[in-house]
């Protein structure tokens, strides 16, 4: 006898899902002036003073800090972009991304 009725060969995933975001973030090294990686933060993560002084001081002091969360592409763009007014200068300084959990 032919089973007329098959089973759906995909399944439905309930809920709504969000691409994963990105985390941009600011990596220490030695020689990067700090007003530079601020103005840097000001410029390309359209931060304050004050908060780009505060992610700044961290990565100073701890190594890394996440700057922000963005879609992958956006992240890798801010990112590269960061990095290369660095370089454009003669600095190392480097901005990094990676997924969110
Ligand atoms: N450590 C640098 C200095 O003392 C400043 C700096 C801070 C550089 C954060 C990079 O991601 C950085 N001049």
């Amino acid at each position: 006898m032919i089973d007329a009725v098959t089973k759906p060969k995909t399944k439905v995933k309930p809920g709504t899902e969000r691409p994963r975001l990105h985390k941009v973030i600011l990596v220490n090294d030695d020689f990067t002036p700090r007003e530079f990686v601020v103005t840097v933060l000001k410029a390309e993560f359209r931060m304050t003073e004050d908060q780009a002084h505060k992610v700044m001081i961290t990565a100073h002091r701890r190594g890394v800090c996440v700057v922000a969360v963005f879609t992958k592409d956006v992240a890798e763009t801010k990112a590269t972009r960061a990095t290369d007014a660095g370089r454009a200068k003669g600095y190392p300084l480097l901005f990094t991304t990676e997924p969110e959990e």
